[in-house]
Formats: structure tokens, C-alpha cells, sequence
């Protein structure tokens, strides 16, 4: 009798414009052409009505305190654990646009604790790789639509990146930096590659929570 052998759990990250939603939707797409099951998920998921509220308020519609808006989207994320982990123990893998690391990176940049900020995401599923896209601000600021939404300034960029940095360098092992202000191909030529391998390499490890 064969097993099941487990998905694996995909995370990119990065600062805003930085390619994320283009590469997540690139990556799907190329591993359901190479025969992987994969599902494409998002966060925050703005179709709960937790992620409702978030959106209010990323749309400048809703004020919240900094500690209820950071709790907000990290319930958003427990909304959908059960689902996640049924999906990759059924060996589906999942390509997911942000995670705990956005909610950790902007809290801390709008001044709120590490620690604090990290807790409540303890218990939600370890990602097997995030890929962290990174490139300037003055870079990615020319693409397109940035300023639309509350984030979207200078200042909380640049903290934000600092914050993804730190993260970055303290989790060597699963975290893999990828220069953004490449092309999209080149960009997707980079991922693409080390996705399949950790999908194949992590086809029989335990799911891990972080
Ligand atoms: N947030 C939070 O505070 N806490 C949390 O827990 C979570 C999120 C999960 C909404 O995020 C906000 O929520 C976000 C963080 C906060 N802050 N803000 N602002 P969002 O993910 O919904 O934001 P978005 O609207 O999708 O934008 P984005 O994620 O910042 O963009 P992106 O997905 O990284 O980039 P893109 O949409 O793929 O590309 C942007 C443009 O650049 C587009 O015109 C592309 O065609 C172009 N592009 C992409 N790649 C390239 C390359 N390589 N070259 C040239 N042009 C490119
Ligand atoms: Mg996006």
C-alpha cells in the first residue's frame, strides 16, 4: 500500500509591489502544468468577514487600534489552518501570497513588540520555504498603483523591509532571498526551479507548526 505523500507550503513574501501576486499566480499555474496539485491562496483573505474588516480598513473605511488590526489578520490566518493542513496531508501544495510574516513585518514597523506580534501566530502551520522578494524602495515604487492603500508610504516601507530582513537572516534555513527588481521571467526562472525541489524533498517530512 502507498501513502499519501504531503504537499509542501510555499510562502512569498516581500514589500508591497515587490511581485508577489504575479509570481504566486505564475508559480500555480506552472506547477499544475508539471502534473503537482497545488491550490493558490492569499492573505489576508478579504472574502470572511474577518477579512472584511481588514479590507475597511486597509481601504482607509474602518480605524482599529494597531493591536486589534494585527490580531485581526492573524485570525484571518487561523480561519483557514484546518483547510491548509487538510489540503497538504491530501498532498496538495499550496502556494500562498503573504503569511505570518506580513503580520509580523508591518505590526513591528508600526512600532509594536517582536515577541508580542509573533506569539498568536504560534500554532499556524510552518511554511517549507518562504521566498522573500527583495529589492529597493525608490525600485518598486514606480510600478504600478502604488499609494492606494493605508501602508503604501515611504517611511513604513523601509521599516517594514528592515523587519523582513531580521526575519530573514534568524531563518536561514527555510528562507530564501530573491532579487526583485529582475525581470518577472527571471524572477519566475529563480523560483520556479527550487519550488519542484522542495516539493520532491519534503514529500515525506511532518508537517511542522511554527
Ligand atoms: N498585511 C498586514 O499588515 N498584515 C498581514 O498579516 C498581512 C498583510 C497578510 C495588503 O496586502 C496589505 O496588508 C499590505 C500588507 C498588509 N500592505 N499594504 N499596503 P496585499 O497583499 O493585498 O497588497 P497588494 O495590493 O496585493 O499589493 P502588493 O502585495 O504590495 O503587490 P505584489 O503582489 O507584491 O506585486 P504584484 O501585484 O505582483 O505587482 C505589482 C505591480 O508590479 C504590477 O503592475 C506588476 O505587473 C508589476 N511587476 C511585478 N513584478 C515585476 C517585475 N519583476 N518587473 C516589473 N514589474 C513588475
Ligand atoms: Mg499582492
Amino acid at each position: 500500500m502507498t501513502s499519501i505523500q504531503r504537499g509542501a507550503l510555499i510562502v512569498l513574501e516581500g514589500c508591497d509591489r515587490s511581485g508577489k501576486s504575479s509570481q504566486t499566480r505564475l508559480l500555480y499555474d506552472f506547477l499544475c502544468t508539471h502534473g503537482v496539485s497545488a491550490k493558490h491562496m492569499v492573505f489576508p483573505n478579504r472574502n470572511s468577514d474577518i477579512g472584511s474588516s481588514i479590507n475597511a480598513y486597509l481601504k482607509n473605511c474602518k480605524d482599529l487600534s494597531d493591536e486589534v488590526i494585527h490580531l485581526l489578520f492573524t485570525a484571518n490566518r487561523w480561519e483557514y489552518k484546518k483547510e491548509m493542513e487538510d489540503l497538504l496531508n491530501s498532498g496538495t501544495t499550496l502556494v500562498v501570497d503573504r503569511y505570518s510574516y506580513s503580520g509580523v513585518a508591518y505590526s513591528v514597523a508600526k512600532g509594536l513588540d517582536f515577541d508580542w506580534c509573533m506569539a498568536p501566530e504560534r500554532g499556524l502551520i510552518r511554511p517549507d520555504a518562504v521566498f522573500y522578494l527583495k529589492a529597493p524602495f525608490e525600485h518598486l515604487m514606480n510600478r504600478g498603483n502604488f499609494g492606494g492603500e493605508r501602508y503604501e508610504v515611504k517611511d513604513m516601507q523601509l521599516k517594514v523591509a528592515n523587519v523582513f530582513d531580521h526575519i530573514s537572516e534568524s531563518q536561514k534555513d527555510f528562507w530564501h532571498i530573491i532579487d526583485a527588481s529582475q525581470t518577472k521571467d527571471a524572477v519566475f526562472e529563480n523560483l520556479s526551479t527550487k519550488v519542484l525541489e522542495i516539493v520532491e524533498q519534503i514529500k515525506e517530512t511532518p508537517l511542522r507548526n511554527l
